[in-house]
């Protein structure tokens, strides 16, 4: 396999598997709702089935979010500060971020710095980017704001800096978390930087429910695919055939949520956590939230959390919104 263009990984420092153990420990011993975080979702095989969710004519998101980076790239660039280095906070397939890095690189050459926690998701958007010219990557396999500040860190004086949070990855925290990061991103960042922010749009309900519901049973196998990669990375027993992909969604909190059903009760060994876990019967685990906005709603936040909204589009297919913001 040829070796992608330009590529160098910050070294990661920390224990991964500790730390999702620790994390499995504190979702799994929770009173009341069990839970665990969305973000171990996407180990290799999470990854590629979300990208065949991608595909699906009944999940429209991820074509949204690219069709209107298509359509706007080059309004967004003629909005940026020049110089500028651009951050990405996930760095996904890299898709969505090629019309923007091709925009800029067209005004002037460009650091691009992918976060994201996984090796592979890294590995895969510099396959995808590292041959653009005029565009040097380096990749931080970091949690999004400590490689957020390393990032910032190494700005060079007089560059801003564009921060690309896209894929509405923000709709995974809860509305008050949503905030306190902007506000987190904010601290790291100085006026005049800019934050291009992904939000997924309200919908008719079952147009939602039928988009984290598919009929293939794709999105099943990637919720589902969570108790597999503790089996494997945790030495765990979970017995998939005892559970169903569960979608609801809250219309107080405004938010689509996956769970996963134990269909009978049971219990699980999870060895690498030294835990012993009981389900009963029609008991689920909650494995992702996915909040839906409004447009003004989205303004907000970045008001209240010290930006001002540059520009603001939406898809009409797929009610979603990319917004500009300017950190003041
Ligand atoms: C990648 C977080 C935007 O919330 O829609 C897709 C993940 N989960 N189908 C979303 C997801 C189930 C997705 N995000």
């Amino acid at each position: 396999m040829a070796a992608p263009a330009r590529i160098r990984t910050e070294a990661l420092l920390e224990s991964p598997l500790a730390d999702f153990a620790a994390a499995v420990r504190e979702g799994l011993t929770k009173l009341g709702q069990k839970e665990l975080p969305s973000r171990y979702l996407y180990d290799e095989v999470g990854s590629a089935l979300f990208e065949v969710i991608c595909l699906l004519p009944e999940y429209g998101l991820c074509r949204a979010g690219e069709r209107l980076l298509e359509r706007h790239a080059e309004e967004i660039a003629d909005l940026l500060p020049l110089p500028v280095a651009v951050a990405e906070l996930g760095s996904g397939t890299g898709t969505k971020t090629r019309w923007i890095l091709e925009a800029l690189a067209r005004r002037q050459p460009v650091n691009y710095f992918p976060i994201d926690i996984s090796r592979s998701a890294l590995w895969r958007c510099s396959q995808e980017l590292g041959r653009i010219d005029s565009v040097s990557i380096v990749g931080f396999e970091r949690e999004y704001l400590d490689g957020l500040v390393s990032v910032a860190a190494r700005r060079v004086d007089g560059e801003h800096l564009l921060v690309l949070f896209l894929g509405s990855t923000i709709g995974n925290f809860d509305r008050p978390a949503g905030e306190a990061f902007l506000r987190q991103v904010r601290g790291i960042l100085h006026p005049g930087d800019a934050l291009l922010l992904a939000t997924d749009l309200e919908k008719p309900v079952p147009d939602l429910l039928l988009a984290y519901d598919d009929p293939a049973g794709v999105t099943a196998a990637f919720n589902r695919n969570l108790l597999a990669r503790i089996n494997r990375a945790l030495d765990a027993d979970f017995d998939l055939a005892k559970f169903v992909h569960a979608v609801r969604y809250d219309d107080v909190e405004r938010r689509i949520e996956m769970h996963l059903r134990a269909v009978c009760d049971q219990s699980v060994h999870v060895r690498a956590a030294s835990l012993k876990v009981t389900l009963q019967a029609g008991e689920t685990i909650w494995t992702e939230s996915s909040h839906k906005y409004r447009c003004d709603e989205v303004l907000g936040m970045g008001e209240r959390t010290g930006y001002r909204c540059a520009a603001q589009w939406t898809d009409a297919e797929w009610p979603f919104a990319q917004s500009l913001f300017f950190a003041e």
